[in-house]
């Protein structure tokens, strides 16, 4: 693997101190993403009824993993005993590129838990995507969510500078910003992330499922409600009369999952990778934060990327 890195595109990362990324198949990407998604290529096998949850890092996936956990285990769980309080979001649904043989085991041990991804859609491994004509066909559902692509851009910048412990003074959010604009990040360009499932989705709407970080704030109660009959998992009246949805919602709040120990403390150990401290996937949560680093001139950046890109695509990035 380590010979098969040096023979990819590289770009030194300069607000980074000189993190490298490299380029594969059109995409920028860390070392850690880069060796799990050319594992996850090699090796794995979507079981035909595989559920996965893919994102952008940032996008909202801490919130949505614990979310498709909650739904899926409530009659296994009791809220009070739901492991979502003693582990982060992250140790109950392993990422495919970064964790692949607790993806394995699950998949063996016909475990109903869906499966996470950070990976663009067109790197996904064959068998998830393979075509509706082909003999196999794959009828793995994809629920994605995305956000504000100025809020991931601040929640990206603070997630990484303080991964590579590297304090605010130390890390120009100007740099930062541009290299983001280029496509260059730890997993590459947002928006041909979000555009490659997006495009994907027009010919097969039924296995795809787009969520809005902003949405859910703004309804968790009917965008819970999507997700759990997306997944197979549909509430019942006896369920919603209980309230089975609010108390979903409650457990995995941001100011609850954030307030626990195991958050607040905790390390998420994946496969192959150094720890990471469970508090950095929480941080403000607060819609609009953007308006606390960008310029105007950031702002009509960022903006005209936006129309560029999504122009005529009825995706709201703004
Ligand atoms: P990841 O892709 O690296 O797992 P992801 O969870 O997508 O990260 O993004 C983290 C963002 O979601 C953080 O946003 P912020 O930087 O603007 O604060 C984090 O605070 C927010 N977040 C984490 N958990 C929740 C939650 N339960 N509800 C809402 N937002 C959340």
């Amino acid at each position: 693997m380590e010979e098969i890195l040096k023979t990819f595109p590289q770009h030194v990362c300069s607000w980074l101190k000189g993190a490298i990324v490299y380029k594969y198949q059109d995409v920028w990407l860390n070392e850690v993403f880069l060796k799990g998604t050319i594992l996850a290529q090699q090796r794995f096998k979507a079981h035909p009824n595989d559920v996965f949850l893919c994102s952008f890092p940032k996008g909202g996936t801490t919130w949505l993993k614990a979310l498709a956990f909650a739904i899926i285990t409530r009659e296994t769980f009791d809220i009070s005993t739901n492991p979502l309080l003693t582990n982060s979001p992250h140790d109950c649904i392993p990422f495919l590129e970064k964790e692949l043989a607790k993806v394995e085991e699950n998949q063996k041990n016909s475990c109903s838990l869906p499966i996470a991804t950070h990976m663009h859609y067109h790197c996904l491994p064959d068998s998830v995507i393979t075509s509706p004509d082909s003999v196999v066909t794959s009828n793995c559902k994809i629920v994605y969510i995305y956000r504000n692509m100025k809020d991931v851009i601040v929640s990206y910048y603070h997630f990484v500078r303080k991964l590579n412990k590297i304090p605010m003074e130390n890390a120009s959010f100007e740099e930062a910003l541009d290299e983001f604009c280029q496509g260059i990040s730890s997993c590459g360009s947002y928006w041909d992330h979000i555009l490659g499932y997006w495009k994907a989705s027009l010919s097969r709407p039924e296995r795809f499922l787009f969520l809005k970080y902003e949405d859910m704030k703004n309804d968790p109660t009917s965008n819970v409600k999507r997700l759990a009959e997306f997944i197979g998992r549909p509430f019942t009246i006896e369920e919603e009369k209980a309230n089975v949805i609010e108390k979903i919602i409650r457990l995995c709040s941001f100011e609850n999952l954030s307030n626990l120990d195991v958050n607040k403390s905790g390390k998420h150990h994946p496969e192959e990778c150094i720890a990471i401290e469970n508090r950095l996937f929480f941080r403000k949560a607060k819609d609009g934060d953007w308006k606390n680093y960008f310029t105007l001139e950031m702002i009509e950046k960022v903006d005209k990327l936006i129309d560029e890109k999504f122009g005529g695509t009825g995706l709201v990035l703004k």
